[in-house]
């Protein structure tokens, strides 16, 4: 019997990698019913190659399919231009799955023009790192982050993705070029979800489905959606109303806060506007 991490899945057969080797498996029948992804960190027997059992899961995400994600990688940059409600739900979404988020800036090489929002709006929070694909600023901090873990890519299209993941691989970029170019996909074929590994038990997830985060995917009420802003936690505890969902209560700490500056206005109006859509989706999803 091994111990190997799920990197691939295609029909009924797996690829379950062990540091360098991978084996092709199948896997017993009982595990049919509560489902193998990609991601699953499992017990093979390497006789028969056959998956018996399967460790237990940090998380699982539906759509994609990916178990054990650990980290993502929100990555942002001057241009295009940040559209900071996708930051926002992406933050939601790792903050409901118990996904560890990472802010990058990239393309600090021509402008620094988004740094300072960032760091003030989100750096007391989150870690974020300041990067060039480019120059090759801070790709050293990148490659640590990524270090033993399963982590993702995420965010707008154009903002460097890809040339992030190329700037890891240093001078084994001729051997490995291919391999960063299958990570960011730059259209999406198909909807599989695989794992990459980038160095010893580091692996990126190549996920078509992290950039345009629709509310649905964002499994949560709206009455509950505040306790999932980091930001807002320590001020609500002040709230009058245990129950505030800090829009029209009276005696708010989160609209006080706003108002003194402490709460970023735009981050608020960002909450308010996801606080209304799910409550419209709440509502849609009764009827009929
Ligand atoms: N100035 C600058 N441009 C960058 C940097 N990284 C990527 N770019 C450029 O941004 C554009 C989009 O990069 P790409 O990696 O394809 O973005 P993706 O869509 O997120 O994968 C390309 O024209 C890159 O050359 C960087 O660090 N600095
Ligand atoms: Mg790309
Ligand atoms: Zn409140």
């Amino acid at each position: 019997m091994k111990k190997g991490i799920v990197i691939k899945k295609i029909s009924n057969k797996f690829w379950v990698a062990v540091n360098s080797e991978i084996f092709i498996c199948s896997a017993r029948g009982n595990l049919k019913g509560s489902g193998l992804f990609v991601g699953d960190n499992v017990i093979f027997s390497t006789t028969e190659f056959i998956i018996e059992s399967v460790l237990e899961r940090k998380n699982l995400l539906v759509r994609p399919p990916l178990a054990n994600l650990e980290q993502m990688l929100i990555v942002l940059a001057y241009a295009p231009k940040p559209d900071y409600l996708i930051l926002d739900k992406l933050l939601l979404f790792c903050e409901i799955n118990e996904i560890k988020p990472v802010i990058c800036v990239n393309k600090i090489d021509a402008s620094r023009k988004e740094n300072q929002y960032i760091q003030t709006v989100y750096g007391k929070f989150y870690q974020v790192l300041e990067l060039s694909a480019h120059k090759k600023i801070n790709i050293d901090k990148l490659k640590k982050v990524l270090k033993n873990n399963v982590s993702t890519f995420a965010g707008q299209s154009g903002v460097g993705k890809s040339a992030l993941i190329n700037s890891l691989f240093d001078s084994l970029i001729t051997i490995e070029g291919n391999l960063s170019e299958k990570i960011v996909r730059g259209k999406n074929t198909t909807r599989h979800v695989e794992l990459y590994k980038i160095s010893d038990n580091s692996y990126i997830a190549d996920t078509p489905g992290f950039t345009a985060l629709n509310e649905t995917l964002l499994k949560v009420s709206y009455y509950e959606l505040a306790g999932f802003y980091p930001d807002f936690l320590e001020q609500s505890q002040g709230c009058k109303f245990t129950s505030c969902v800090h829009i029209g209560e009276t005696n708010c700490m989160i609209k006080n806060a706003v108002s003194s500056g402490s709460i970023d206005l735009k981050r608020y109006e960002r909450y308010v506007s996801i606080f209304n859509s799910l409550k419209l989706y709440d509502k849609n999803k009764y009827k009929n």
